[in-house]
């Protein structure tokens, strides 16, 4: 049987999100992709990234949440990679063009101050996580119909990652009850999506478990310094132009988004 070709894989998902042109899911025409060979494309992907200029500063856990894993019909957890590029700062402007189809979601996101590698409890994330402040994911599909892909196309896809924002408010862990944070989206005034922080792996910490259980099957570590989006706690909601989206974190504060 030939090998999977990741770097040729790798290319043609860069050409579909730089060109934003939708490609059909991967797995139509290689069944067979495993799990290991999606994050071996993704990986890929990363480096064509970094060949740019782009710094990784972070991961995204994903389907940490009923919500989620129900909107996409796939049941277990996935990472992604996050670079500064990816980056619209708290309050700024979202534009449309250049994305295929761009929906958002509420989140927390954690900084971690000490390198973690292997598998972790839950103190040993809290201890290495100095602070945790509310976040919205733009998620972007490189593929046809965002609904139709399997695990490993979406992780081959660097998890449907396209751009994220951080809310400015950063505390640390231990002056919250972290599964007990209500999160309301807002689109225009009008709320799209609540939850409780529990809907997110039931304690968003539990994300950081998670990812670094999946990062050691791989044999790597999550840096000192990293940015970890926990997953959202609703389904995600769709994009138009003219959207102003506010999510409140309970504790947290707001961050926006202006969407042209
Ligand atoms: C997969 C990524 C999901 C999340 O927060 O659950 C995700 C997708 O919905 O395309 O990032």
């Amino acid at each position: 049987m030939p090998m999977t070709n990741h770097p040729e894989l790798a290319r043609v998902l860069d050409r579909a999100r730089l060109e934003a042109q939708s490609i059909p899911p991967l797995t139509r025409s290689l069944p067979d992709l495993t799990l290991k060979d999606a994050y071996a494309i993704q990986a890929e992907g990363i480096r064509l990234r970094q060949e740019r200029g782009e710094r990784v500063i972070g991961l995204k856990m994903g389907l940490t949440s009923e919500a989620k894993r129900k909107q996409m019909n796939l049941d277990s957890p996935v990472y992604g990679v996050l670079t500064q590029a990816m980056q619209v700062p708290a309050g700024g402007v979202f534009r449309l063009q250049g994305f295929i189809h761009p929906k958002i979601e509420p989140e927390v996101a954690f900084r971690t101050s000490r390198e973690l590698r292997g598998r972790i409890s839950r103190e040993e994330a809290l201890e290495a996580c100095e602070s945790v402040f509310a976040a919205m994911e733009i998620l972007d599909s490189r593929y046809l119909d965002f609904k139709y892909f399997s695990l490993p196309d979406v992780v081959a896809d660097n998890s449907s990652s396209s751009m994220f924002v951080l809310g400015t408010l950063e505390r640390p862990l231990r002056e919250l009850v972290l599964a007990q944070l209500g999160m309301s989206l807002e689109v225009n005034g009008a709320p799209v999506q609540s939850a409780l922080s529990s809907a997110i792996s039931g304690d968003p910490l539990l994300s950081v478990v998670q990812l670094c259980e999946l990062l050691a099957e791989r044999g790597e570590a999550l840096p000192a310094g990293s940015i970890v989006l926990a997953g959202a706690a609703t389904a995600a909601h769709m994009l138009h132009p003219g959207d102003e989206v506010r999510l409140t974190v309970e504790g947290l504060g707001s961050v926006s988004v202006s969407v042209t």
